[in-house]
């Protein structure tokens, strides 16, 4: 399997993280897209292929363009105003405040712009997150072209990313542009499986409404867990994407045999539905020695998690999200790429 990879990854680079009142070395570091790599090289995956530049175009079919222009100016405001320290949003405006009008100032705008306080923009984030998303579009026009399956180490992750706000170390949402990317080629109906342990809130909200594109996503209970305010089973769609998104929210301490329950009828829903293409959000933080998780999968269950993918048959786009076990999420990454391959 073909893997796609951009350095530029590592221009995202934080200072640290806000986390349970702390500030802590960022759990989202550039080590995690170098080990992944260094693990395909020795695994002896297949080629590495350099990402090409798609421009602003494909983005814009996801994003909106007022959000794009917040971050690709974000730095240099925050600079201006603050100095040289990451960039964090401390306000948001919840119910009964105003959201028909975007501030001006940048404190204002990182708020309006963003769901949480632990996704530092810096000097780099601009030139990390377009790389980011050029590699799932990379890799995407790689399948398009006739490749069977293909692998985005994309760094930093999306899935939290929706049309016009960040959080959840994610900016730019790498699959659902590689998705939309499938559709404006000629795809008809795209599947994205989403099996990173954190709800993908960002990849439902936008693709909710519609029809062409059935989100389904393996994740924590958001009762317990991260992101909090969407995840739930009973979010189905709307309108015309009503039955095409679908949630599968596992208790803490899910191991394989219970986790492979939801897989199943999983693969089952995305055979129904025949998709032209499947794009899987691959998030390892499923792991049992992950730092901020409390699934209970071995590095062993990722070969299963593969063969079990494999067996859909169908055209594979693979894009990176979390995985925080920097030991092991290198093993564990390619022993999907791997299960997927030997089946
Ligand atoms: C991004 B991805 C830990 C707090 C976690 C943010 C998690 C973002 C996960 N106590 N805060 O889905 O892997
Ligand atoms: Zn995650």
């Amino acid at each position: 399997m073909l893997t796609v990879y951009s350095d530029a990854h590592r221009l995202q680079n934080a200072r640290f993280e806000l986390v349970d009142g702390k500030l802590l070395p960022p759990f989202e570091s550039p080590l995690r897209a170098d080990r992944v790599l260094a693990q395909v090289r020795q695994a002896g995956l297949g080629a590495v292929l350099p990402i090409q530049d798609f421009g602003l175009e494909p983005i814009l079919r996801v994003h909106d363009p007022k959000y794009l222009t917040f971050l690709q100016q974000a730095w240099p405001d925050w600079v201006a105003a603050h100095g040289e320290y990451d960039a964090l949003p401390l306000n948001w405006a919840v119910r009964t405040m105003r959201h028909d009008r975007i501030p001006t100032t940048i404190d204002g705008r990182l708020g309006y712009y963003s769901f949480d306080a632990g996704t530092p923009i810096t000097s780099g984030t601009w030139s990390a997150i377009t790389a980011s998303a050029n590699v799932a579009l990379t890799a995407q026009q790689q399948i398009t072209q006739g490749a069977t399956a293909a692998f985005a180490l994309c760094r930093p992750p999306g899935h939290h990313a929706a049309k016009d706000f960040y959080g959840g170390y994610c900016f730019l949402n790498n699959a659902a542009i590689a998705a939309q990317a499938f559709r404006d080629a000629g795809a008809e109906r795209v599947v994205i499986l989403d099996l990173d342990y954190h709800h993908g809130n960002g990849t439902q909200a936008i693709f909710y409404d519609r029809a062409d594109l059935l989100f389904i996503s393996l994740h924590s209970d958001p009762s317990q867990e991260y992101p909090y305010f969407l995840g739930f089973e009973d979010e189905r769609g709307e309108g015309e994407g009503e039955g095409y998104n679908y949630n599968y929210p596992l208790p803490y301490g899910t191991d394989w045999p219970q986790y492979q329950v939801a897989f199943e009828q999983a693969l089952g829903q995305i055979t129904a539905y025949s998709p032209d293409v499947l794009v899987v959000s691959l998030g390892v933080d499923t792991f049992e020695h992950d730092p901020i998780s409390e699934f209970k999968l071995t590095s062993i269950d990722y070969l299963k998690m593969g063969a079990g993918l494999a067996s859909l048959k169908k055209p594979t786009l693979f894009v990176m999200e979390g995985g925080y076990a920097v030991e092991q999420i290198g093993v564990n990454v390619v022993n999907v790429l791997l299960g997927f391959e030997n089946t």
